[in-house]
Order: C-alpha cells, then structure tokens, then sequence
C-alpha cells in the first residue's frame, strides 16, 4: 500500500522540525515514508525538488496524489487533521482549537526562533554573534512562561483537561518538538533540574504510545551544558585566571 505521504529531510540527523509531524502521523497511524535517497543539503537545491518546493527547505512532505507541502508546522497539522485523532490533536471546541495555536505560535516563534541561533553556535556551525545573549534571555523567559503553566495543580497536558493519553494534543507535540535540541545540546542537568514541571510533562508525553517512538526516546540528554560565552568574555576570563596563577606564584 503507499504511504500516506514521502518525506524529505536530512538522513543523517533527526531534524526537530520534523517531530510533531512524525508523532501526529503516528498517533493517526498514518505511515509517512522518509526518503532514503534525499542528500540535504544538496537534493533541496535540485531542479526537480524546486519544481515542488520553491523555497527550497525541508522538511517538505508531498502525498501520492502529488500535494505538496511545505513549512513544518503546516506539516504537521495536515497530518494531525488526516486520521482519527484529529479532535484530539487539533482540539474539539473553538477555544482548544485556539490555545493549541497559541502554543504552536509560541513553539515556533519563541522556542524554535529563540533556541535556533544558538544552537547552531553551541554545535559549532556559527560564530557567536551579539544577538546570542537576548536569544537566551528569551528562550529562558519562555522555558519559565511553559514551566509556571505546567506547575498549575492537575495541569497533565498544556490544553484541556482531559486526563491520561487522549489529552495529549498538537500544543504538547509542537512544544516537546521545539525542546527537543535544546535538551540534547544545550541544556544540561543542572538546567533542567530548574523545570521540575516542564520535565515531568516531557516524560509524560514520551511516555504517550507511539510519541516516545517518534522521538527516539529515551532522548540522550546534554550532559555538559556548551560555553555559550562570547570570545572577548573567554579571553577576558583567561587573562584574569593566568593573573590569579601569577599572583600565587609570586606569593609562594
Ligand atoms: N519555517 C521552516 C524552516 C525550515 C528551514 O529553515 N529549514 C532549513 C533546515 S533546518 C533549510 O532547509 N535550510 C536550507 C536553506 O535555507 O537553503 C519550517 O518550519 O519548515
């Protein structure tokens, strides 16, 4: 039988993007085929991949009928929308189905948008820039807005009230895919130990059949958290320390 749908994406690393929409799909039991012959970033730049998807990024999703997608989160809802669990994941009244938006928005534009940059410092793949401290500071800030919801008394999910796994909706996936990086690369235990309820809520919905799954768990998590400094406070912070060693020596 073919596949609900053909994904493109990096091979060679789990993209976080890509999360949400592999747990919704696994949650709908809709099988998505990830395609082994796609070389990013090389393929996305190709003729025949810009004839489907002109901007040229993944992740990007085309169906066997030939609809084409592309942006994660449009992704993502598409496939929650297509299978049985659609009111669940998407929400079952107008205020559900707005506060599972409202943490999507807040998934991409303060977790993704705020974490991203700074990931690709941590991991190296770009010099530490004067945006890098407010990116933090925002990320915190939103780490501490989701951890003050999930300290709410009988808070399981981030939307609604229904207990066990049938509360999970698109806002929990959404969000634990815009974590996931950051757990893996950035924040290490001493962090995290600062987010009691944001990480008993990630072990809840890793916990969620087919979810955990999706995400690989156990997610191996950061265990030294990088050096997030800038160069100058590296040096700086050299300099002060080679002074210190001199002043003991000359006191010996
Ligand atoms: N808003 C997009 C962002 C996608 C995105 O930026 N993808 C990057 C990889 S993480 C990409 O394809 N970059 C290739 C390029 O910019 O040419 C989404 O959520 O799907």
């Amino acid at each position: 039988m073919a596949p609900f749908a053909t994904i493109y994406t990096t091979n060679t690393f789990t993209h976080a993007r890509l999360l949400k929409t592999l747990a919704a799909a696994s949650l709908n039991s809709l099988s998505l085929v990830i395609d082994p012959t796609f070389n990013y970033p090389t393929t996305n730049k190709e003729p025949d991949f810009l004839s489907k998807f002109p901007h040229g990024k993944i992740p990007a999703l085309e169906t066997p009928s030939g609809f084409c997608l592309a942006e994660s989160t449009a992704m993502a809802q598409y496939v929650a929308e297509s299978g049985p669990k659609k009111d669940q994941l998407m929400g079952r009244t107008p205020e559900e189905r707005a506060l599972i938006a409202m943490w999507i928005c807040f998934s991409d534009q303060t977790l993704l948008a705020d974490s991203s940059p700074v990931l690709v410092f941590a991991l190296g793949r770009a010099e530490w820039n004067i945006t890098i401290p407010s990116r933090i500071e925002q990320f915190t800030r939103g780490l501490n807005r989701l951890e003050m919801h999930l300290q709410q008394p009988g808070r399981m999910w981030l939307v609604g009230d229904v207990e066990g796994e049938e509360g999970l909706s698109m806002a929990d996936l959404s969000v634990a895919g815009a974590l996931y990086w950051n757990f893996k690369f950035w924040l290490d235990g001493e962090e995290r130990a600062k987010y009691p309820g944001v990480m008993g809520w990630w072990e809840r919905v890793m916990e969620v059949k087919g979810v955990g799954e999706a995400f690989g768990a156990p997610v191996e998590m950061c265990k030294v958290r990088p050096d997030l400094r800038s160069p100058e406070e590296k040096e700086k912070d050299k300099a002060e320390k080679g002074e210190s060693a001199g002043d003991g020596e000359v006191k010996k």
